[in-house]
């Protein structure tokens, strides 16, 4: 285990009035004594000034909490110094810190990974916080909290110890008979004990990507000819200026996204350049992206003028595809059954939010989705679900094969929470990490 004591400031390099530097590892005991006069008393918000033991000049005078371990969020001592938040006051606290020996500046999400290599956080909790800290609407939030206190891992444990029981079943076969196969009643307990858990792997499987459409956005493409009126919609939708938007065709070449908030269900509404055939080749690369981007949505909007409805073309058959007319103040032409006029001029986009709403109410159930909440989730709860089936299928099966499934699905839901291939997720997770978390 490492012993270097790491600091960072975890509070962001935005301008506000307070910023928190954080530090864990053996030195800190030691630093926040000599930095803050004295020792302040566990988990106490203390005012202090902070010295710089260089020169005994003050930097600033601030709070400082003090978490010895392992009541702290690593494990391992750790200390908060609130200072205020000019540049120059974190800059001189963290050059006083960076000389005592043994500290040194910590790396991204190298206070959580140290917090879940001491056994104070699991994988899937610590999933959730990384999805907290990038929540952008109240959905997403609500889904990270529950993920990060523990809800999925407490099922997925909770199923793991029950095939943990079934498994002394298996076992105690195993060592005790000459019998190929598990006699009658044995199996019938097992398949009682089993059959239950595969059932509800099975209903979280069935469930849709809920979860992951939560926690990444519900991705609405707007396409369209040239000129159609699909940048000035985005803006429309955004209320703000991101997309260009200009009177001449083929001026937005490249993607466009922005996130919105539909009532808490995040969106992600992605502006793409005309679709036709085009002679630019700059302008072709920003066409065959709008294709590819429609083809991974959830929803595409397509539009063309009211005077000069378009249908979507067929490469877009399949995908759920909603057929809007643009500049409908132009026009006489309501609403239809299947096109739905709007005009950015006149705000007439009332009743394409609504729908929208609806939309995403309806593919992310209301905001309340199962346990799974990305691909790794779903992974081992299949894989889990397939080796409960063999068993359940199978129940005459030699002895050593039950055993052999019954590990497979108790070790495919161990890697939910647990330190197994914990390394490459690890690394996916905290190359998106803050500094300071
Ligand atoms: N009158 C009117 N003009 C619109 C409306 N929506 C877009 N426009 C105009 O149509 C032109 C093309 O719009 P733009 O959003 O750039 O189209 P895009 O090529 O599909 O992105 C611009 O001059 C817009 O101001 C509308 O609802 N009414
Ligand atoms: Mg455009």
């Amino acid at each position: 285990m490492s012993k270097d004591t790491i600091f960072a400031i975890a509070s962001g390099t935005s301008r506000a009035a307070i910023a928190v530097l954080r530090l864990s590892g053996p030195a800190t005991p030691q630093i926040v004594a000599r930095m803050a006069g004295k020792l302040p008393p566990p988990r106490a918000a203390t005012l202090a000034k902070f010295i710089d033991p260089a020169s005994d000049e003050t930097i600033d005078r601030g709070l400082v909490v003090f978490f010895p371990a392992p009541r702290s969020f690593t494990g391992e001592d750790c200390a908060e110094f609130h200072i205020h938040g000019g540049r120059a006051v974190a800059a001189r606290l963290i050059a006083a810190i960076g000389a005592f020996p043994g500290a040194r500046p910590a790396k991204p999400g190298e206070f959580t990974r140290r917090a879940l290599l001491n056994g104070k956080m699991d994988l899937a909790e610590v999933e959730g916080l990384a999805d907290l800290i990038q929540a952008e609407t109240e959905w997403q939030r609500r889904q990270a909290l529950r993920q990060m206190e523990g809800r999925l891992s407490r099922q997925a444990e909770d199923w793991r110890r029950s095939l943990l029981e079934a498994a002394a079943l298996i076992e105690a076969e195993i060592d005790f008979s000459d019998e190929a196969a598990v006699p009658p009643e044995t199996s019938r307990k097992i398949g009682e004990i089993l059959a239950p858990v595969r059932d509800a792997l099975l209903a979280e499987l069935a469930a849709g990507r809920v979860g992951e459409r939560i926690r990444e956005g519900l991705v609405i493409v707007i396409a369209g000819p040239p000129n159609a009126g699909k940048s000035t919609l985005l803006n429309a939708l955004a209320r703000r200026d991101i997309a260009i938007v200009s009177p001449e065709a083929g001026t937005t070449r490249d993607a466009i996204e922005v996130h919105l908030d539909l009532d808490g269900c995040p969106v992600i509404l992605i502006d793409t350049a005309g679709l036709r055939d085009s002679a630019d080749s700059v302008e072709a690369i920003g066409v065959a992206r709008a294709l590819e981007k429609a083809k991974g949505a959830d929803l595409v909007l397509w539009l063309s003028e009211l005077a000069a409805p378009q249908a979507a073309p067929e490469s877009f058959l399949g995908l759920e595809t909603w057929p809007i007319l643009t500049k409908s103040e132009f026009g006489k032409r309501e609403t239809t059954q299947d096109a739905l006029a709007i005009s950015a001029a006149t705000g007439n986009l009332d009743l394409l939010i609504a729908r929208l709403s609806d939309f995403a109410r309806r593919k992310t159930g209301e905001g309340f989705a199962g346990l799974i909440t990305r691909e790794r989730h779903r992974l081992a709860f299949q894989a889990s679900a397939e080796a409960l089936s063999r068993i359940l299928n199978a129940p005459e099966a030699p002895v050593e094969l039950l055993a052999e499934d019954l590990r497979a699905a108790a070790f495919a839901l161990q890697k939910i929470t647990g330190l197994i291939d914990v390394e490459d997720i690890l690394g996916e997770i905290f190359s998106r990490f803050c500094i300071g978390k």
